[in-house]
């Protein structure tokens, strides 16, 4: 867990089909205290989900940062802000992936195998960096994030509007569960 001298924060994340999530976001003007706080936050909400990478859109800030450790240990974080695809490899991999915005569902995603991303670190400095396998997934769907695309829009019309119903069930039990304690709680 990185070490930063302000208190951090757990932040809410944003749950598909939530229409913020569709939101394009903005790059960052200034990589300042706000967005060094901003990735404190994300990096633990991420490390608390527990998940291998988060965007801001997700925790409903829409500016161009986004937070990755794919390590086993848990301490080697990345931070994109400003991300941009400089190439992609024709070869395209398939990998069942997941997302902290739609829990409990996992599909296959065929995506380019190899990437080279640009962007700027918490310094501000310019860097680059190619990337394949887990680490090229999870900076694409990402990447996608921003751009306001969930990783289900690349899966079938059916199978969307499948998880699209289990998502809405999903949150309607929730809100059911959560208004039963607040009544057993104010009696
Ligand atoms: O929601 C998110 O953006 C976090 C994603 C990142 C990710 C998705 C698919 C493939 C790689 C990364 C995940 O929910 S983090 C959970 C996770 C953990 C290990 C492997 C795959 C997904
Ligand atoms: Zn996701």
């Amino acid at each position: 867990m990185p070490h930063y001298n302000q208190a951090m924060a757990k932040l809410a994340i944003l749950r598909y089909p939530d229409p913020r999530l569709h939101r394009r976001a903005k790059p960052v003007a200034q990589v300042d205290e706000r967005i060094r706080q901003l990735v404190a936050d994300m990096a633990q909400t991420m490390y608390e989900a527990p998940g291998i990478g988060l965007a801001a859109t997700q925790v409903d800030v829409h500016e161009q940062v986004i937070v990755v450790d794919i390590s086993d240990s848990r301490d080697q974080l990345m931070v994109f802000i400003n991300p941009v695809l400089m190439s992609q490899s024709e070869t395209l991999s398939d990998y069942e992936e997941g997302c902290l915005s739609v829990p409990g569902i996992y599909d296959d995603v065929r995506r380019p195998a190899v990437i080279e991303v640009s962007a700027l670190n918490l310094a501000g400095e310019s860097f680059s960096l190619r990337a394949e396998g887990l680490l090229a997934v999870c900076i694409q769907h990402e990447m996608d994030h921003l751009q306001g695309k969930v990783f289900v829009q690349h899966l079938s019309r059916l199978k969307q509007s499948r998880i699209r119903a289990r998502m809405l069930k999903q949150e309607k039990e929730r809100d059911q569960d959560h208004s039963g304690e607040q009544t057993s709680l104010a009696l």
